[in-house]
């Protein structure tokens, strides 16, 4: 989604704004822009990659001691450089934007009408022109956007800058996530921290309808109402080499690489060798824990099939009812609450736009608690949450999640284990050999990972391939869609997944020689039905990649490709066999050329709904 970056110092702004822009590109952009305020407005856009606008503005020499810079991921208006951000007003005015003007239709033929021109298809160059027309009256850059922003309905984070202000900053949030970072004698904003990491690791999150001013030496915040108001400063774990490449090819290999050191720190967050420390999800977790009656999970994209592992351990570990439902989907629907229903989110930025309006919803439903698992502390979902997880992932650059959903799966293996506990369905002993279990699973994820030779000569046989289908069965079926959308996500090759059983009721129908088969095959109760679901493809001339355990007692056979992973799991299963589906989706991506980090039409933090 789009990035955000903006400063007022009295050095050159510039470098900091092209390396904020760098740290923003694992979002997903199409075009950037920058606007530094120096004897007047300079503008730099560019369609290409940030590197290209860096070389553009090299040759320019571009400075300035105040500016905004911008990755665009476009939503209204194509990825044409007219597009791009920062949008001027008469050139003394400039905006960038992340979000969606719901009304701008209606303010573009006001402005029109008050003779403003418009130079881009964008909804965000209303609230530049806008801006203009109250600066006219007010000659006062906060009174201008303040009442700019006032007249819009959607989501927005702006950065504004005007030539007639250089040393003055002002930013406005509503719906899209902003920060300000704190430094002596110059100040910053980002829409991610990471942006800002290489001048300052102190931050103040500003809330929905909050509007700050911000000069070299001061910051004034004033809410929703205009009063002055005080937001915490928080100092970020983060350090600027985490979002460092090292010695791996893409950030998605290094991502799939760390995942025994993310679940490991995620556990040593939260439990004894003994039991799940109390407290791991809030101060009064056990008391709300212990009081509900079900589980109703929201989330989108890969933490959806997260949460549909989650439904199955719930429900067998707890004697909870659990129910996974795409946030985009509910936070539309007139469902109905049981206000003692755990309302749960699951989001790897804790900024997906569906995930916390579909939050918001369900609390109007009557819902009276909300635990979110979010990897980034502080994010709109945490601070909107009663109770909160926060995974140990590490930033996660890659616009494919990986180690964000496996150190999902684990926070939410020990919810289920908690509240199994809490509601009478797990002993004493039975958590602490759970607990056994949850710590052999980082050296089960790296013998999983060493199975990527075998795994990428498997890719070069999908290479070629237009359709995949992926299997599998129980817990496990989740984990085959997760397979199936990581390979559409970034080799673009079209997959979908069944569980195993439901085959014959469709699906067998596409299954020939071109299409290859993926069954996710651990040994558990429902492999002998998994095995006659996979004799069906076979009988079709199907060809079989299967991905086994040591004891699933398979035989490699014509049209049967094996690769057997460690010893079997028992329920932990599913977070060992998610690693071969990604490094198979990497692998087939690699041979086929795209751009694994950033594949086309995506975006990480999906920011706008
Ligand atoms: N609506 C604006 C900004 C889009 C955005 O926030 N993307 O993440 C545009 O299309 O330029």
């Amino acid at each position: 989604m789009c990035g955000i970056i903006g400063a007022v110092a009295q050095r050159n702004v510039v470098p900091i704004l092209l390396e904020g822009l760098r740290r923003l590109e694992y979002r997903g952009y199409d075009s950037a822009g920058l606007v530094v305020i120096n004897k007047g407005l300079q503008r730099v856009r560019s369609t290409g990659r940030v590197a290209e606008l860096a070389a553009q503005i090299g040759r320019q020499k571009t400075h300035g001691h105040l500016g905004i810079a911008h990755t665009r991921w476009a939503t209204h208006g194509g990825p044409t450089e007219d597009n791009a951000h920062p949008h001027v007003s008469t050139n003394s005015i400039a905006v960038v934007h992340n979000g969606i003007i719901e009304n701008h239709e209606a303010l573009r033929t006001r402005l029109k009408s008050l003779g403003y021109d418009f130079a881009s298809e964008t909804d965000t160059e209303v609230i530049v022109h806008l801006i203009h027309f109250y600066y006219q009256a007010s000659r006062d850059l906060l009174v201008a956007v303040r009442a700019a922003v006032a007249e819009l309905q959607g989501a927005y984070a702006i950065g504004v800058v005007s030539a007639e202000a250089p040393h003055q900053l002002i930013a406005a949030r509503r719906g899209s996530p902003l920060l300000i970072g704190v430094g002596i004698e110059e100040n910053f904003i980002a829409s991610d921290v990471s942006a800002l990491l290489p001048v300052t690791q102190r931050v103040i999150y500003l809330e929905d309808g909050d509007i700050a001013d911000i000069g070299l030496l001061g910051i004034r915040i004033f809410d929703a109402e205009g009063r002055p108001v005080e937001r915490g400063e928080h100092v970020s774990e983060l350090s600027a080499d985490m979002a460092e490449l090292g010695n791996y090819r893409h950030f998605m290999q290094k991502e799939i690489h760390e995942q025994p050191r993310a679940i490991a720190d995620t556990l040593l967050a939260g439990v004894t060798t003994h039991s799940v420390l109390p407290g791991i999800f809030g101060p009064q977790a056990e008391d709300v824990l212990g009081k509900i009656n079900g589980v109703r999970i929201l989330a989108c994209g890969t933490s959806f099939h997260a949460a549909k592992v989650a439904e199955y351990w719930i429900e067998s570990l707890a004697g909870l009812p659990c129910r996974a439902e795409v946030a985009s989907e509910y936070r539309y629907r007139n469902s109905v609450a049981d206000p003692d229903t755990l309302i749960l989110t699951l989001s790897q930025s804790g900024e997906t736009r569906d995930t916390i309006d579909a939050l918001i919803q369900a609390k109007k439903l009557g819902h009276k608690h909300s635990l979110a698992i979010c990897n980034v502390p502080e994010s709109a979902l945490v601070r909107a949450s009663e109770l909160k997880f926060l995974t140990r992932a590490g930033p996660e650059i890659g616009v494919a999640s990986t180690k964000a959903f496996t150190t999902q799966l684990v926070a939410l293996f020990l919810l289920a284990l908690v509240l199994g506990r809490l509601h009478g369905r797990v002993s004493v002993a039975q958590e602490k050999s759970w607990l056994d279990q949850l710590r052999e699973l980082p050296g089960l994820v790296g013998q999983a990972l060493a199975l990527e030779p075998e795994i990428s000569a498997w890719a070069e046989r999908f290479a070629d391939k237009h359709h995949a289908l992926f299997l599998g069965r129980g817990a496990h079926y989740p984990i085959a869609l997760e397979g199936a959308l990581k390979l559409k996500e970034i080799s673009y090759i079209h997959a979908e997944a069944y569980p195993a059983g439901e085959l014959k009721h469709g699906p067998l129908a596409l299954v020939d020689k071109d299409m290859p088969v993926v069954a996710v095959a651990p040994n558990d109760t429902l492999l002998e039905k998994l095995k006659s679901n996979l004799q069906e493809v076979r009988a079709r001339g199907g060809e079989l990649y299967v991905f086994a355990d040591q004891d699933s007692h398979f035989s490699e056979q014509d049209g049967l490709h094996l690769l057997r992973l460690p010893s079997h799991a028992g329920p932990l299963s599913p977070i060992v066999h998610t690693v071969p589906l990604q490094l198979l989706a990497y692998h087939a991506a690699l041979c086929k050329g795209t751009d694994v980090d950033k594949p086309r039409n995506l975006a990480k933090s999906v920011t706008v709904e």
